[in-house]
Order: structure tokens, then sequence, then C-alpha cells
């Protein structure tokens, strides 16, 4: 069967499609992927004629998935499967009469097995974790197959499905790797929670998994052979989950591998030793996730389960080792005020955060979060209501709103400038300054990235003009101001175009630009 994995291009290289496609093709199956927007998607489509055209979903970007799939299945004839977290935890979608399934849950069984069933011609309407719904009223959800005990034995993600659709993943000499699937922890802004008991009900001896110390040694040099490498991002929701992993991970990641890496943190699990063993191996950059100053917020609402001593000792760490430090923080929690915000600010800065990252929280689909914004009768009227993209505004009734929204976008200013914070309060209930605040923010959330970039650049040696902070700033923002104001201007010409083809819903057209 040969399928295609449709995607729009993200700004970090995906996994899930790269897993789905290693398991398809050492079945004997084929599969490519187009990442859009792509001039000749649609010749692409006709030229390969796919059997079963795959889509992964999340909360946000599931509505326009929804459409284009819509609008391919006018032309072509496909059967269509869509997976990921937003359908897991909200399969109604199957009731559009064209999406023919879902895939709830761990995608790499149920999609060989259905594609085994499609190519013989069986019934395929059994398969575990698949849900459908013939009658457009009632959804059936199989039963699910257990979660994938032994990762290694998924083998190495087949890279070459996404990189021959988007070279510009397969040029960039930062790859993104994963050692691990689960988390232990129950914070209720996340999807762990939820998709560990709700959907799976299962422990954490079950739920919580990680690759051994060969399989990701093995993996990266691997990659290094096959593509250009010279930094490893660990996408890994906690990198320190396992002291005696991260120990023997540390002392052969530099003999055996020796390339610079970041990673992410759990302050309540981190000890000294941890930031030593990775400064030692090479880490460069680490993240911890602070979410709310306020002991209430972040135990009670997010379940957090993090002092904030162990928020301070983890931070010390990290600069006492020379490592850059990046926090994440999410601003306009339930209950909270504009006032508990500014202290997340303060602990930013308290904490010296190099990098400081910030969301507005966002309640969505069935998790904890969720069931308490309903509860406080502040939810999401619409799981179709959540914004594309969560570092803008709130999508929940919170008091102080528009203060919230507009410190989001003094954020990472205030935290490495704190001395503007007076000039900052006597913005924060001005709604009209909503638009100029985030064009500040966009532009500082550059100059941070700039930073970065001169980090990298410095751990892999790269020099050169290119490599100079005002240079790449400058080249950074003349380059996103040019796109973003050619794709308003194609936006309006492919959306002409589509009404003269009768192509229907302006919102297709909008996203596939
Ligand atoms: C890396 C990451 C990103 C990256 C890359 C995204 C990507 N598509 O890979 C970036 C930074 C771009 C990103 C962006 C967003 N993300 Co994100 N992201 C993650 C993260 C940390 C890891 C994803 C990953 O690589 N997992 C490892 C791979 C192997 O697993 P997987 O992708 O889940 O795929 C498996 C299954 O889900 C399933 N599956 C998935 N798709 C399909 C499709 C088919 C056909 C089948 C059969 C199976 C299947 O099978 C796969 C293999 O078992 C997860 C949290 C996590 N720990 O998983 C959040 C997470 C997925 N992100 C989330 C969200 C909300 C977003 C955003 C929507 C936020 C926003 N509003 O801006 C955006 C949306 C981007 C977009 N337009 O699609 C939520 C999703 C929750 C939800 N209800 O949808 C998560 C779960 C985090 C959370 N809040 O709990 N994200
Ligand atoms: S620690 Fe991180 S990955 Fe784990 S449940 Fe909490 S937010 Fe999710």
């Amino acid at each position: 069967m040969k399928v295609l994995h449709i995607t729009r291009t993200l700004p970090q290289e995906m996994l899930g499609p790269m897993y789905l496609s290693r398991a398809v093709k050492d079945a004997g199956h084929d599969m490519q992927a187009l990442c859009l927007p792509d001039p000749k998607w649609l010749s692409k489509i006709k030229s390969y004629a796919p059997d079963v055209i795959t889509w992964s979903t999340m909360t946000g970007n599931h509505q326009p998935i929804y459409d284009l799939n819509r609008l391919l299945k006018r032309k072509f004839d496909f059967f269509s499967l869509i997976g990921g977290p937003h359908v897991t935890f909200v399969p109604d979608a199957v009731k559009d009469p064209d999406i023919d399934a879902l895939c709830i849950g761990e995608g790499e069984g149920m999609l060989v097995e259905l594609l085994d069933r499609l190519a013989a011609g069986e019934e395929w309407r059994d398969v575990r974790n698949v849900a459908f719904c013939d009658d457009g009223e009632e959804v059936v959800k199989n039963p699910l197959r257990p979660l994938v005990s032994d990762l290694d034995a998924l083998g190495f993600p087949d890279r070459d499905v996404i990189y021959d659709a988007q070279s510009l993943y397969r040029n960039s000499p930062r790859k993104v790797v994963v050692t691990q699937r689960g988390c232990p922890m129950l914070c209720s802004f996340c999807f762990h929670h939820a998709w560990k008991n709700k959907i799976y009900g299962a422990r954490n001896n079950k739920y919580v998994r990680k690759n051994s110390v060969d399989y990701v040694i093995a993996q990266v040099q691997e990659m290094r052979k096959r593509y250009p490498l010279d930094f490893v991002h660990f996408l890994d929701d906690i990198f320190n989950l396992k002291s005696d992993w991260l120990a023997e991970f540390c002392e052969r990641w530099p003999r055996e591998v020796g390339l610079p890496f970041d990673v992410i943190l759990m302050a309540n699990m981190t000890k000294e030793e941890h930031i030593a063993q990775l400064s030692e191996a090479g880490c460069i950059y680490a993240r911890i996730a602070f979410e709310a100053a306020n002991d209430y917020i972040r135990n009670t609402v997010y379940r957090k389960n993090t002092e904030r001593s162990q928020l301070v000792d983890a931070s010390n760490w990290i600069k006492k080792y020379g490592i850059r430090l990046g926090s994440l923080n999410m601003l306009g929690a339930p209950g909270g005020t504009v006032q508990d915000d500014i202290a997340t600010v303060e602990l930013n800065v308290q904490c010296k955060v190099d990098h400081p990252l910030c969301s507005i929280v966002q309640p969505y689909p069935e998790f904890e979060l969720n069931d308490i914004t309903r509860e406080m009768g502040i939810a999401v009227a619409e799981y179709d209501d959540f914004p594309s993209q969560f570092n803008r505004e709130s999508s929940i009734e919170v008091k102080d709103k528009v203060a919230i929204e507009n410190l989001h976008k003094w954020f990472p200013i205030l935290v490495r400038h704190p001395g503007l914070l007076p000039v900052a309060k006597r913005t924060l209930d001005k709604r009209f300054l909503r638009s100029p605040l985030l064009w500040m923010y966009m532009l500082y959330s550059e100059w941070l990235v700039t930073e970065q970039n001169t980090l990298y650049n410095r751990a892999q040696g790269n020099r050169g003009l290119g490599t100079w902070p005002a240079i790449d700033f400058s080249r950074r923002v003349v380059t996103k101001g040019s796109v973003r104001v050619l794709s308003l201007l194609g936006a309006k010409v492919v959306n002409k175009m589509a009404t003269r083809l009768q192509m229907g819903d302006e919102r297709v057209t909008a996203h596939v630009d």
C-alpha cells in the first residue's frame, strides 16, 4: 500500500510520522510525506496516487486538516486516516463522512495492521486502536493494543520520509531526537495524565518508557553518517528522569558521539550531580518548567508538585556549571490574577533566567485543567474555538484578561530588563496597545533566538559574518518580515484563484498558503 502523510512545514521536524514510516516500510508498504505549503502539492498527490492519506492532529490545527481532507476527497480516491492527540481526545471528528477512520493513541502497530487488511481487501473495522463512524452518529472506538513496551524494538525513525519532502530539515545541522515515551507526572495542563489514565488506563510502570543508551547513541551515529549533524535537541519531556540512565549517557556521549546538545529537565528530580554530568557531556542549554511562582497555582491548579526552592536550586546549579538557562512559564491560570503572573516574572528575575519562554494557558480537551475551567464556568465553549497558536491570547475568561495578555508580550523583556516593570505596569490594562506590544514581543523573541543561535554557532564551531548577532538578527527580521508580507499578498491571490475554481472554503486556502 502507498501511504502519504500530509503536514504543514512546522518549526521543528516531526518525529511521529518518522516512527510511523519506519513501521510501515519495515512491513513492506511504502510511505511518503508532503510538507505544505508546496506549490506542486496537487500534482504530487496525483502522481504518487496514495491508497491512504494520513494526518496528525493537535488541538488548534485540527480544523484546517479536516477541511483540507474534505477538499482532497472531492478530487482523489483514498482512505483517509487521522491520528495524534486531538482526535485521540476528541474522536467525534470521525462523524465527518470524509474521514474514514481515526487512530486512537500510539499508531505504529495499528497502521501496519490496517494497511495489511486494506491490501488484502479484508475488513478493517475491528483493528485495535481504530475509531470509525458509519452512520454519521455513533462513533465506534475499538479496544487499544498495549502500549509499545520496548521502544528500541521500534527501530530508528525513518527520517527520509520527512527529509525527502522538506529539505530544510535534512540540511539543518541541528536535529531532534527523543529517548522516551510517557511521563510519571500528573500536570493538569499537559496531555500525559489524560493519555495515561483516560485513554490507556495504564500505570507508570507501563506508561513511562525509555530507550537504552545503546539505542540513542547508535541512532545519532547513524544520523551523522547520513545527514549534516552538528547539534542534537533532545525533545524528552524530562531528560533527567532516571539518574542511572543519565549517568551512563553522560559518561558515554562525549566519547562515542561528542556533539553539543540541549535538554529539558524537571526541577523536582534535579540534583547538582545531574547538572555536573550534563555539563561535562556537552550540554549547553537546559530548560526548566517554572510555570508559575504562586505555590497554589503551580502545585494545586497545575499539579506541578515542585517546590519553589527546587526551581531556585536547579536554576542556580545550571548557571553555576555554565549552561544557558531557559524557563517555561504559563500565564492566565484559572483563578489567578495579573499579580500572580507578575510574581512569575519576578521568580524568573531571581533565577537569572537567560531565555524566558512564556505561553498563555490553554485547557485542551480532556486535560484536567479543562475540567477545572468547566467547573468554574470559564471553559472554551467548543473545542474548535482553540487558537491555532498558544502564545497570543487566552481562550478562557480569566480575571484581568487584557492585562495578562499584555503582560505576556512584556514577559521576556521584563525578565531580562526588570527595571522596565514600572513602565510595563502602566500599559497592562490598555487594550489598544495589544498590537504594538505584540510587535515588540515578536522582535524581542527574535533577539532571544539570535542569542540562542550565537550559543549554538559557538558550540558547533561556526564562524563568519553570518554568525554575528547583529547580522543574524537583521537577516532573521528582514526574511520573516518579507515572508509575512508575501504570504499575505499570496493568500489574496490564492483566495481569488480558489474562489474562481470554486474550491470553496477560504480557511482552507489560507492554511494551504
Ligand atoms: C515536539 C512537539 C511539538 C513540535 C513538533 C510537532 C510535531 N508534530 O511533531 C512543535 C514545536 C512544532 C509543536 C507545536 C505544537 N504543539 Co506540540 N508537542 C511536541 C511534543 C513535545 C513531542 C511530540 C513528539 O514528537 N512526540 C513523539 C512522537 C513519536 O509521538 P507523536 O507525535 O505523539 O506520535 C505518535 C502518536 O500520537 C500517534 N500518531 C500521531 N499522529 C498520527 C497520525 C496517524 C495517521 C496515526 C496512525 C498515528 C499518529 O502515533 C505516533 C507514534 O506512536 C508533544 C508532547 C509529547 N511529549 O508528545 C507536544 C504536543 C503534541 N503539542 C501540543 C500542542 C497543543 C501543540 C500546538 C498545537 C500548540 C499551539 N497551539 O501552537 C502546536 C501545533 C503545531 C501544529 N501546527 O501541528 C500538545 C497536543 C495536545 C492536543 N490536545 O492536541 C502536546 C501533547 C503537548 C501538551 N500540551 O500536552 N509541538
Ligand atoms: S512534567 Fe512536563 S511532560 Fe510531564 S506531565 Fe508535567 S508538563 Fe507534562
